[in-house]
């Protein structure tokens, strides 16, 4: 917490001068060297590094400055002046660091050395990296295979991500859950089931051509800020942008463009939504059927009149199945029950459907508040049915488009890691590297956390991020993870995960993506899949942190090597003297997504692995696009009742993930700290609170789980009735590790519940 708290309501537009201030502050504070400056000349262009931060699209022709405020952050973050030594370690015991807040954790800066626990004095100590991969690999050959988690994030590029999958696989266990398990795995799921792709549809230039975006769940300003220039060309073009979000995100409101000089000198700013439905949390599958409904029954009442059709009659008949049915349903629900579920009028759900109905070439775009819910997957179907219905899937300027979240979330799927056996060409492996794979199903992350409590997991080995601070019910996994025989990261920075050692722990730095990565055959690049499912390379050129780190790939090798058994077929050397090699490798694995790959890498703008659904070729069982009834009509999977909120874990303007820049969320107005609860101002009434009263949130889930955050300030907030708003990860102890998406297995962030208790 910094000195000031004020939580006052922003009134700037997302970007302007507001964002060029933020990134000044953090170069600042991170004391980053001229070499920063040089650095974000090559963010995201052809040829240089691929940001570190989110997954949007890299334009072929990049902005002068194609990078924002957050990606000049995550940028500033990895390149930092501040370095964690073993002396920092020396000083500090484990225990002690256990105390400390995330934001301090990592503001000790980049890891310098591998690192092993020492439990006798209780801090990490440095060993030799030879000596760490004898040791790991000691143990692990004493384990079952299927009891160890190969947890990964999805930073790590596709050669690191690749040889993960491989590596786990070649031990001989599935248990590959990455950050996507926690993320977009609803639209892994349900975009496979009703489409038969598990991605987007949709390519960068489709902006151009849309006439229209509808937008569910997904904070551009904050997440993707890239994304809000295509939305404010959009929006000067005339596209109708229709927003279903409890929150007034500011991106989504106004934009004034940083790198438009006339903007920032008259700080005019370029209003983005034409409407704005705050739809209750998990309200969207009522507030999709309200339009679908409109829609449906506008078609009706046409066909009556021998008027044009509203629905692409002809595209159903040949592309989908399952409308009658679906039809009957959205004419039998009542609007009643509609409102009463979305939160939102009829007239304005009908003023939304009115748009769908007139426009041409409509995009769907959607983010957590979609994907983090019981009813996710309905969620993500009920996009997909309103899109269908007038054949606006696989058409030029139209199409679905999910905002992924890592950097490589969706390049990690692309080449194996998964716990799923079905999607990956195992025999293709197992011919490839002679090896038999195993077949059975991994544990994904709900999983994995579930066998840590059960102490049925006998190591964990995790490839970045901070699994043990991004996950549900963090209080009743930290013991869990100390019961671990063996736990090994590979980290960039310290975070809590690291401060839960099992009874053998290492801590392994890595050099960053933005760093020069010097081999045996020269400096190497790696390559990323974005939002679009383009595939382009990153070389980076800053000075290493330290010279005693190594690359993902070389530690990865080092594992291996000190694991597996030999293998003719696989020379780990040779692969890290030169990623070509795991290049040529992913090419012969999956020859249809990446032929050519070391030659088209370097494409600007990426170049495509192909989606069949964009070509409406549907890889559904039925062959055709799967038009799905919903279970419910709200996402959130409990019971309303007095007293119970839904509470939406939400990211600041000054985090990534569990990664915490600062204490300033600027575009809501919270600046100071994140303690806070955003609460609806006739709740408050109601309870008899005041802005800045002090309350604890307490789980209701009713599995009698002892879950509290205690000492939240409550801040007046526009926000639906019945509806919290709270930040992740420091609400993650809230979440029941069972209360998560059906199917996919998301956990269910955004429809928490709980109980708001005046604090004593
Ligand atoms: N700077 C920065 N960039 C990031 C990240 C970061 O933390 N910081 N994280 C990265 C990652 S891994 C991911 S997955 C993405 C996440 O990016 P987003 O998908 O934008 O995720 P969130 O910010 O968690 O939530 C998105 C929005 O959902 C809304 N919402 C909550 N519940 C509901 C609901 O029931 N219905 C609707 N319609 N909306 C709802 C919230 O108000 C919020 O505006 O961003 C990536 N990019
Ligand atoms: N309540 C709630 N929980 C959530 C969410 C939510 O909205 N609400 N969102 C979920 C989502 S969408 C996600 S994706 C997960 C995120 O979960 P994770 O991906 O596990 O977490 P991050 O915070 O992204 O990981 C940060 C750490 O990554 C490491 N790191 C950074 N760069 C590198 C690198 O280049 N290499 C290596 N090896 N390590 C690096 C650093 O040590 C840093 O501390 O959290 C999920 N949890
Ligand atoms: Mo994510």
């Amino acid at each position: 917490m910094t000195d000031k708290i004020d939580t006052e309501p922003y009134t700037g537009p997302a970007g302007g001068w507001g964002s060029m201030k933020s990134v000044a502050e953090i170069s600042i504070r991170e004391k980053v060297g001229p070499e920063t400056a040089r650095e974000l000349t090559r963010q995201n262009k052809p040829g240089g590094f691929m940001c570190v931060s989110c997954a949007w699209g890299k334009p072929a022709h990049p902005h002068i400055a194609e990078f924002c405020e957050n990606g000049a952050k995550a940028t500033a973050w990895e390149l930092t002046s501040y370095r964690n030594t073993p002396a920092f370690f020396a000083e500090h015991t484990v225990t002690e660091l256990r105390t400390w807040k995330d934001y301090d954790l990592e503001q000790a800066g980049r890891l310098t050395h591998p690192l092993r626990y020492d439990a006798s004095s209780d801090r990490y100590v440095a060993v030799s990296w030879e000596e760490a991969f004898a040791d790991i690999g000691a143990h692990l050959k004493t384990y079952d295979p299927k009891k160890v988690v190969f947890y990964a994030s999805g930073r790590a590029s596709l050669e690191t991500s690749y040889m993960w999958g491989l590596i786990a696989r070649m031990y001989g266990s599935q248990n590959l859950p990455d950050s996507s398990n926690m993320c977009h795995e609803t639209t892994s799921v349900g975009l496979k089931s009703a489409i038969g792709s598990p991605v987007g549809t949709i390519h960068l230039a489709d902006y151009d051509e849309c006439d229209a975006i509808f937008y569910f769940g997904q904070n551009p300003g904050v997440n993707s800020p890239r994304f809000l220039h295509p939305l404010r060309s959009c929006a000067k073009r005339g596209v109708e942008i229709v927003v279903f979000n409890p929150l007034k995100e500011r991106g989504l409101e106004r934009f004034t463009d940083p790198q438009n000089p006339l903007e920032m000198a008259t700080g005019k700013s370029t209003p983005i939504a034409s409407q704005y439905h705050q739809v209750k949390a998990g309200g969207d599958i009522a507030a999709l059927m309200g339009i679908c409904k409109f829609v449906i029954e506008a078609d009706d009442k046409a066909r009556k009149n021998n008027a044009p059709a509203v629905l692409d009659h002809a595209f159903l008949a040949e592309h989908t199945k399952g409308f009658d049915a679906f039809a009957a349903k959205a004419r039998a629900t009542s609007w009643t029950e509609i409102e009463r579920e979305s939160g939102l009028a009829r007239a304005d759900l009908e003023a939304a459907g009115a748009v769908y109905a007139r426009s041409q070439r409509v995009i769907a775009v959607y983010g957590m508040g979609l994907t983090q819910h019981v009813g996710g997957i309905d969620n993500v179907h009920m996009v997909v049915n309103m899109m269908l219905l007038r054949g606006n899937i696989g058409k030029p300027g139209a199409g679905l488009g999910p905002v992924r979240g890592h950097s490589n979330v969706q390049g990690q799927r692309t080449v194996g890691i998964t716990e799923k056996p079905e999607l990956v060409p195992l025999d293709r492996i197992a011919e490839q590297f002679g090896f038999e794979p195993p077949r059975d199903k991994g544990w994904d992350t709900v999983a994995a956390c579930e066998a840590i409590v059960k102490r049925e997991a006998q190591a964990y080995i995790g490839l970045g991020g901070n699994l043990a601070r991004a996950v549900p019910d963090t209080a009743e996994i930290e013991p869990g993870w100390r019961d671990l025989d063996l736990t090994v990261t590979i980290a960039t920075k310290l975070n809590r995960t690291h401060l839960l050692p099992g009874k053998t722990c290492y801590l392994l730095p890595c050099l960053g993506r933005i760093e020069t990565d010097e081999q045996a055959a020269g400096a190497q690049a790696v390559t990323m899949e974005d939002s679009f499912s383009r595939i382009y390379g990153s070389r980076g050129r800053a000075t290493p942190a330290a010279e005693t780190l190594l690359s993902e790939p070389a530690i990865l090798a080092g594992i291996a090597k000190a694991t597996l058994a030999p293998n003719p077929k696989l020379d780990w050397d040779a692969w890290v003297a030169d990623y070509g090699a795991i290049r040529d490798a992913i090419e012969v694995t999956y020859p249809d997504k990446f032929s050519r790959f070391n030659e088209r890498m370097w494409t600007p703008g990426g170049f495509w692995k192909g989606v069949e659904a964009a070509h409406r070729q549907w890889l559904t069982e039925s062959g055709k696009a799967e038009i799905n009834i919903p279970k419910a009509l709200n996402a959130t999977g409990f019971a309303e009742s007095a007293g119970r909120f839904r509470l939406m874990t939400l990211r600041s303007n000054d985090q990534f993930n569990t990664t915490i820049y600062g204490y300033s969320d600027r575009f809501r107005g919270i600046n100071g700290t994140r303690d806070v609860v955003l609460m609806n101002r006739a709740d408050m009434a109601r309870m008899g609170l005041a802005g800045h009263d002090k309350v604890d949130l307490v789980g209701d889930a009713g599995d009698n789980g002892d879950r509290r955050v205690s000492g939240l300030l409550v801040v007046p907030y526009d926000i639906p009735a019945g509806c919290i708003g709270a930040y992740y990860p420091e609400c993650n102890i809230l979440i029941p590790v069972g209360h998560h998406a059906t199917e996919s297995h998301v956990p269910a962030a955004k429809s928490v519940p709980v109980r708001v208790e005046k604090a004593s």
